[in-house]
């Protein structure tokens, strides 16, 4: 009897133990609940999520069937909602949207040119619709005649662009949608207002996540390394709890993982996953605990739409980058190019722009973490860790000083910095600086040195 007892008491520790032992290194934020599964230390995800990190800006593509109507069916414009989204605005059925694909011959694409493009703006990975709602695919897919091998150009874009990205020194992201308005296994009851281009009654989820794994299989084995798969789900299903259980997310996701086992997820499957999804916007303090990336429109639509002139400026843009670095996230740029293959030519100048920032500045965007402050009146803070142990501050002056004095809060009482110095020019005079109590003071010149973001650099002791 006794030492039935002692045998279960033993049991019992040595599980405590185990359990005690596989939680230690785990995370303790929302994030743990999903490392469990995949049996993931926190170290293990911290060298995946590495280069994802350091890269802080990437490029977003809608390109796709739409990009054909540009927004407009039958002669008439269809302004409401996004331009890729036309099928469901114009209530157009599978039968007269299919066609489009005949039609399909970007004559003027050229993957080496685009990935030059993201190159030169200072994007480090590149995320492109493989499938969008409409469910056309931009690859050459085994199980559906929808694709782009089934049109007049026969090219397999993903293959042209993934290549290009990696002569490039691009990481390749491939973006899927789940729900697909073409595929008739797809129920409508799950989509957006019930819509649906071919509905079928019976239609069964089941079969439709066969297609759909099986159609992932061919994106994270043809393509070489796939740096991340940016899941969509439009605003399909009602919520995303629903949306998990009914896919079988985590079934989903081991699966990628089985595939490349070092593929970055979002969290569009209804599950956390690797990292957060705000959508054209910038959440005011982040996403605490956890990793994020915010995509945005340079106008007001993803795929390309004709008529949409309501471009941000470049100036808008490159502070949203510098916005989204300091609260530690990522900023996902988004180019609708044209059906001939090319980016919109308003596009390409603000690309050009904010490359031409990047230039000068992008030390304090690659690799850099959020502010320990809170933001100034002026602008913004990243920082990064030096070898030296000091903390090199970027301080990104939005509004230069018109009384040529840039004042940092916050520090411990009379702390003096190791090195002040403006990015932007290698030899500035030097620096006078007036440290009171917990201020900073910083005599800068004048005048800025960028118009747009001048970045001004302060080595500090910080704990
Ligand atoms: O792929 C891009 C969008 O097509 C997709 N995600 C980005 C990356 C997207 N899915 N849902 N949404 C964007 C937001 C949905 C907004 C909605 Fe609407 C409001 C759906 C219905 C009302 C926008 C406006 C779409 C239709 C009208």
């Amino acid at each position: 009897m006794k030492k039935k007892y002692s045998g279960i008491f033993i049991l019992g520790l040595s599980v405590l133990i185990l359990f005690i032992n596989s939680c230690t290194d785990r995370e303790s934020t929302a994030q743990k609940e999903w490392l469990d599964p995949l049996n993931e230390t926190v170290a293990q995800r911290d060298a995946r999520m590495a280069w994802w990190r350091e890269s802080r800006f990437g490029m977003f593509i809608h390109w796709g069937l739409y990009s054909i109507p540009a927004g407009s069916w039958k002669g008439e414009r269809i302004p409401q909602g996004l331009a890729e989204w036309i099928m469901l605005h114009g209530q157009i059925p599978s039968e007269e949207y299919e066609p489009l694909k005949d039609r399909f011959n970007p004559v003027e694409f050229d993957a080496d040119e685009w990935v030059r493009m993201a190159k030169y703006a200072g994007m480090r990975y590149i995320a492109i619709t493989t499938k969008h709602h409409e469910g056309f695919c931009l690859f050459d897919s085994k199980y559906t005649d929808y694709d782009v091998m089934n049109t007049p150009f026969k090219r397999d874009i993903i293959q042209e662009l993934s290549d290009a990205c990696r002569r490039h020194g691009l990481k390749f992201g491939v973006y899927y949608s789940i729900p697909d308005w073409h595929h008739q296994e797809f129920p409508a009851e799950h989509n957006n207002s019930g819509f649906h281009g071919n509905p079928k009654p019976d239609a069964d989820l089941e079969k439709y996540l066969v297609y759909m794994k099986n159609q992932i299989r061919e994106l994270l084995t043809y393509y070489g390394e796939i740096g991340l798969v940016w899941f969509d789900g439009g605003a399909s299903f009602k919520n995303m709890e629903q949306r998990a259980r009914l896919l079988h997310s985590e079934e989903i996701v081991k699966f990628v993982k089985s595939l490349q086992p070092r593929t970055i997820i979002n969290d569009r499957l209804g599950i956390p996953c690797d990292y957060g999804t705000p959508e054209q916007r910038i959440p005011d303090t982040g996403l605490p605990g956890r990793d994020w990336e915010t995509c945005m429109t340079m106008n007001d639509t993803w795929g390309y739409r004709s008529y949409d002139h309501n471009w941000k400026s470049s100036e808008a843009m490159i502070r949203q980058l510098v916005d989204c670095a300091s609260k530690g996230g990522n900023y996902l740029l988004n180019v609708g190019p044209t059906a001939l293959g090319e980016f919109p030519q308003a596009s390409i100048e603000r690309l050009d722009d904010i490359g031409r920032w990047m230039e000068v500045n992008s030390e304090s965007i690659y690799g850099t973490q959020a502010s320990p402050f809170a933001a100034p009146s002026w602008g913004k803070y990243t920082q990064k860790k030096l070898d030296s142990g000091l903390t090199r501050l970027y301080l990104h002056v939005f509004n230069w000083p018109a009384d040529g004095k840039l004042v940092v809060e916050g520090l411990e009482k009379n702390q003096e910095p190791m090195d002040v110095f403006l990015l932007a020019e290698e030899h500035s005079k030097p620096i006078k600086i007036t440290v009171e109590n917990e201020r900073l003071v910083i005599q800068v010149p004048p005048r800025a040195p960028d118009a747009i973001v001048s970045v001004v650099v302060v080595d500090i002791s910080l704990r």
